[in-house]
């Protein structure tokens, strides 16, 4: 989803594909199975999110997504892909397939891995949270990749915590100010509706 909106906001055509985690036809373009993956019209794949994500910013300098010039500018656009790769993102992991944490088959032995789950993502939000208090968007005063990238993790956290998004008030706003968009809008009639 977050290449998709990253690709809205750049309005470059693009051509959506529904695939299968592990299937075929994913394992023969990124041989971890995993989506995003990115092909170009020669034929080049990318795969791993937080370099889709720059490599569109970087692309079409023109959309103004990518956080900013600088070295600290670009610091902090790797930072934020950082933190959404390894913090927020491998936080759910648990929460959507606990029986890759416990060898333990039982209901409650996988049911303290969700809960596990839990508290990493709470933990991860919280510094989210912290950063937005006062911003508009993660990079800057603008929109840029990273809040596509943010996204998606932000609508799983509103459905898997037990009390959603209440406790991070400037994380729902964020949230409410994407999900907006017109380009947004359209990712999530096409990728939720089926
Ligand atoms: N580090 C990779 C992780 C990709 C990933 O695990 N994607 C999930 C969907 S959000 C997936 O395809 N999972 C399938 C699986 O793990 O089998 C990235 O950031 O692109």
């Amino acid at each position: 989803m977050a290449p998709h909106i990253a690709l809205e906001w750049i309005g470059a055509p693009y051509e959506a594909i529904k695939v299968g985690y592990g299937s075929k036809e994913l394992l023969a373009v990124n041989p971890a199975g995993a989506v995003p993956t990115l092909r170009e019209d020669d034929g080049w794949i990318l795969t791993q999110a937080g370099a889709i994500l720059d490599y569109l910013a970087r692309k079409h300098p023109e959309a103004a997504l990518g956080g900013g010039d600088g070295p600290r500018a670009e610091a902090e656009a790797h930072r934020w892909s950082a933190f959404f790769t390894s913090d927020v993102h491998a936080a759910f992991w648990p929460i959507f397939m606990p029986y890759r944490y416990t060898t333990d088959e039982g209901d409650a032995a996988r049911q303290a891995v969700v809960e596990a789950g839990h508290k990493l993502v709470a933990k991860q939000f919280a510094v989210l949270e912290r950063h937005l208090d006062g911003r508009q968007y993660i990079l800057e005063d603008r929109r840029s990749v990273i809040d596509a990238y943010a996204f998606p993790m932000i609508r799983w956290a509103g459905k898997l915590l037990p009390g959603g998004l209440s406790p991070y008030p400037n994380v729902q706003g964020l949230h409410d100010r994407i999900a907006a968009d017109p380009g947004v809008r359209t990712v999530l009639a096409r990728e939720t509706s089926n």
